[in-house]
């Protein structure tokens, strides 16, 4: 099992929360500062933002190894759309803070896309 925290899509209410069918949401979490999202259109990206003070606002779900393969097909992650890899939260977290927590991370060009701050909006 892993623990995934989204920002995005993948929210309850989000466009692609289907794919989290069967999984277990483990609550609301926050991650450290450093981080902020960019609208790239339909879906956020969520890169490191050293200035950041506030850090992104999203759910911890815990995701079997079938679901995650799924997962990573959909975030592009062999194209290098996304890049999963583990996140520091803020405390308090639904989790403790020796549990590894992964996202994903957006990898391309950022040119002329408004970057969003915290929360992408549900
Ligand atoms: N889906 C993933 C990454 C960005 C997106 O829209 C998520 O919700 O975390």
């Amino acid at each position: 099992m892993t623990t995934l925290f989204v920002y995005g899509t993948l929210k309850r209410g989000g466009s692609n929360q289907a794919f989290l069918a069967g999984q277990r949401f483990l609550g609301e979490a926050r991650t450290s500062p450093g981080f902020t999202l960019f609208s790239l259109g339909a879906y956020p990206g969520l890169v490191p933002s050293p200035d950041d003070r506030v850090g992104v606002t999203g759910e911890l779900w815990s995701i079997d190894e079938a679901c995650l393969a799924h997962l990573d097909e959909l975030e592009g992650t062999a194209e290098g759309l996304y890049h999963r890899a583990s996140i520091p939260l803020a405390e308090p977290a639904p989790v403790t803070a020796d549990t590894p927590v992964e996202t994903y991370f957006y990898l391309r060009p950022l040119v002329g896309r408004p970057c969003i701050g915290s929360i992408w909006p549900i």
